[in-house]
């Protein structure tokens, strides 16, 4: 799987006339790309973050990501493109940002975070591919345009800001979980991080009562029947992948609190 570079990402921010940035909201700060947004302030066009997978967190959780990005003076929103939440709010911010007609707009943002989700929920009826893991079928693969409605156009962008969000985040959604060469320390990584934010985590997802994350991996290739042929170990690369993968499909309940986020500092 390809990320495409920054010099492309440069070339559809300088033909948009307005930039969505589209986040996860369940880890909004490793998430949005400061880097894009420096690019989208220096190239002088309006931004709106748009906070996607609302589904999957407590309303009042939306609430305080939204407040604390407005604090640092970005124009924010949060929705659920896939039950449709959202879609007629951000179609008018959208409208209000844009300064002529016609216009497009970019939706930009990290792997899987729901850019080609958001485009279909604002079209109304499916049409650009969408995927749970990055390298799968129905990931976007070019920039591709579409229209809304008569001078409404938006321009679905792959997942092309090389992922410079900290570790694992930077692994596990540039590349496919069965290209990388060891799943086991990004999953160990990422177990940690979830069973920070939510000790149950792997209890509801997979009735595993541990939180210590190779007990957990192990665990669950027993679980699952998978064994090396030779040794009969678990094997955890296996359950490195799926938990990966389950996280990508959001199986595995977690999001960061903000409360966390305003402690630690940015
Ligand atoms: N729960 C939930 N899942 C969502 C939401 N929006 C998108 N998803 C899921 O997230 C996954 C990725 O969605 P895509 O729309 O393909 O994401 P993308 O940003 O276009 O991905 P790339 O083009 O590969 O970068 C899919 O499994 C979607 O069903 C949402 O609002 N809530
Ligand atoms: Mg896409």
């Amino acid at each position: 799987m390809e990320l495409a570079s920054w010099r492309l990402l440069a070339r559809v921010v300088k033909n948009a006339d307005v930039v969505v940035e589209v986040v996860d909201i369940r880890d909004p700060m490793s998430t949005r790309s400061r880097r894009l947004e420096r690019m989208v302030e220096a190239l002088e066009k309006p931004l709106l973050i748009v906070l996607n997978k609302a589904d999957l967190v407590p309303r009042s959780v939306a609430e305080k990501w939204q407040r604390i990005l407005e604090g640092m003076g970005y124009e924010v929103m949060y929705m659920a493109a896939t039950r449709r939440y959202g879609t007629r709010v951000l179609r008018s911010r959208i409208k209000a940002l844009a300064t002529m007609k016609p216009f497009a707009a970019a939706i930009v943002g990290y792997p899987k975070t729901g850019k080609s989700s958001i485009i279909n929920a604002l079209k109304g009826k499916r049409s650009a591919f969408t995927s749970p893991v990055p390298g799968s079928p129905g990931y976007t693969r070019h920039v591709q345009l579409y229209k809304v409605e008569p001078n409404f156009y938006l321009i679905d962008t792959p997942g092309v800001i090389p992922v410079e969000g900290g570790w694992p985040e930077a692994l596990i959604r540039g590349k496919s979980p069965e290209e990388l060469a060891d799943p086991v320390p990004p999953a160990l990584a990422l177990i940690e991080r979830i069973v920070k934010y939510n000790p149950k985590a792997f209890m509801q997802a997979y009735g595993i009562n541990s939180r210590n994350p190779m007990e957990i991996l192990e665990r669950l290739a027993v679980k699952r029947g998978w064994f090396y042929k030779t040794t009969k170990e678990p094997l955890i690369e296996e359950a490195a992948r799926t938990i990966i993968r389950d996280y990508h499909k959001a199986k595995i309940p977690f999001y960061v609190p903000p409360e966390e986020y305003l402690r630690a500092g940015p």
